[in-house]
């Protein structure tokens, strides 16, 4: 095998605006996202690229400053050693720093990125192979009235969306109640619905309204703050609870699925760390048969084509949609490959090599800071 070796790494930063002005959620509002891509380079001249976009400083315990901190900390570990083993730049990372995975996910899904280039595969290929040339979509109904949140839901079903997320937590209980009800009533049985309080509800809140709404076939995404919480409520409650914001390392997922506390999980790569880490999850998922999603919290085309290939590795079966924030943002950074969308609310799988994503770098500026 040829010689390949991380011989720079270049951290560029962007804004990407959200389209119409504010992405809301129960615990959060966003307008603009702080984006962190990562570029290898290769001692051949390869490069390989990597993203992670935390969703604003509150939706989680990550934020952008915290990622390019991270990504100072590991990069120098990582100069020289070879991107097609994903496995031990990893390893590299780890003993450079502690914690910190959504910083260091951008180099891990990079590193795939330059194995895929390097083998002429597709990063899917490499994740042991895609099911699927076109993964289905999905869609969070940010919260709105009753009406609205139905009129929109209706145009998503009309789009081709299988699955929406109802955003929740942001008002009274009985105006969930109320929306979620609409919404219910405006789409088609076969329809995954989820009503998602981004952590915003008590035990108490989740509990009543999953009573309240025990005759709609729903689950329950992230109702409460902590993984305590979800143990506290479940069992009380009426639906099956998908954990999102909780399912933060492969260990709690573990336990999650164990222990059967979770019938499902809203998975972000850049939160477990990567897709290394995700291949593992999706296998943990697979063996109980727990449907997921892959996505990540927001990002541009690099970190959407990574939850693609993901996605395309796993079984159609466990795999139930995939968020990109495409539709929510009006300025991502310049590319040159075509950019990644929902059409139908399928998207399609790149076709490569790597992630099959071209920026367009000469338009990029100078990177933030170059560790060689
Ligand atoms: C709807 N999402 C997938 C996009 C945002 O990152 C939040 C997230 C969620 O489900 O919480
Ligand atoms: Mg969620």
């Amino acid at each position: 095998m040829r010689a390949m070796k991380i011989a720079r790494v270049l951290v560029y930063q962007h804004d990407l605006e959200v389209a119409g002005g504010l992405y809301e959620m129960s615990t959060s509002e966003v307008a603009n996202l702080d984006t962190t891509v990562v570029v290898l380079e290769t001692s051949d001249g390869t490069l390989g690229f990597g993203e992670t976009c935390p969703l604003g400083p509150t939706y989680q315990p990550q934020h952008a400053l915290g990622a390019r901190a991270a990504i100072a900390e590991v990069a120098p570990a990582i100069l020289g050693l070879d991107p097609r083993q994903p496995g031990v730049v990893y390893e590299a990372m780890n003993q450079a720093l502690s914690g910190s995975v959504y910083g260091k996910s951008a180099i891990d899904v990079a590193c795939w990125d330059l194995s895929g280039k390097a083998y002429g595969a597709r990063v899917a290929d490499l994740l042991g192979g895609a099911h699927r040339d076109r993964i289905p979509s999905y869609y969070g109904v940010m919260p709105a009235s009753p009406e609205a949140c139905a009129a929109k839901a209706t145009e998503l079903v009309a789009a081709g969306f299988g699955r929406i997320q109802v955003k929740c937590g942001a008002r009274s209980l009985n105006e969930d109640i109320d929306t979620v009800r609409a919404v219910a009533a405006a789409v088609p049985p076969q329809t995954l619905l989820l009503a998602d309080a981004n952590r915003g509800w008590t035990q108490r809140q989740a509990i009543n309204f999953s009573q309240a709404t025990r005759d709609i076939a729903l689950a329950l995404e992230q109702p409460c703050d902590s993984l305590a919480d979800h143990y506290a409520i479940a069992g009380k409650v009426c639906h099956p609870i998908f954990l999102d914001e909780s399912a933060d390392s492969i260990a709690n997922i573990m336990d999650a699925v164990s222990s059967g506390l979770a019938q499902g999980f809203g998975m972000k790569i850049s939160r477990v760390g990567g897709l290394t880490p995700m291949a593992t999850v999706r296998d943990i998922a697979a063996a109980r048969r727990i449907p997921h999603t892959v996505d990540d919290t927001w990002g541009g085309d690099i970190l959407a084509a990574s939850c693609v290939h993901m996605a395309a590795s796993c079984l159609p079966s466990q795999h139930e949609g995939t968020w990109i924030s495409e539709p929510y943002t009006s300025r991502a950074y310049p590319m040159i490959s075509s950019p990644i969308t929902n059409t139908d609310g399928w998207i399609d799988l790149p076709s490569g090599p790597g992630l099959g994503v071209e920026p367009d770098l000469g338009a990029w500026g100078e990177p933030l800071v170059t560790y060689s």
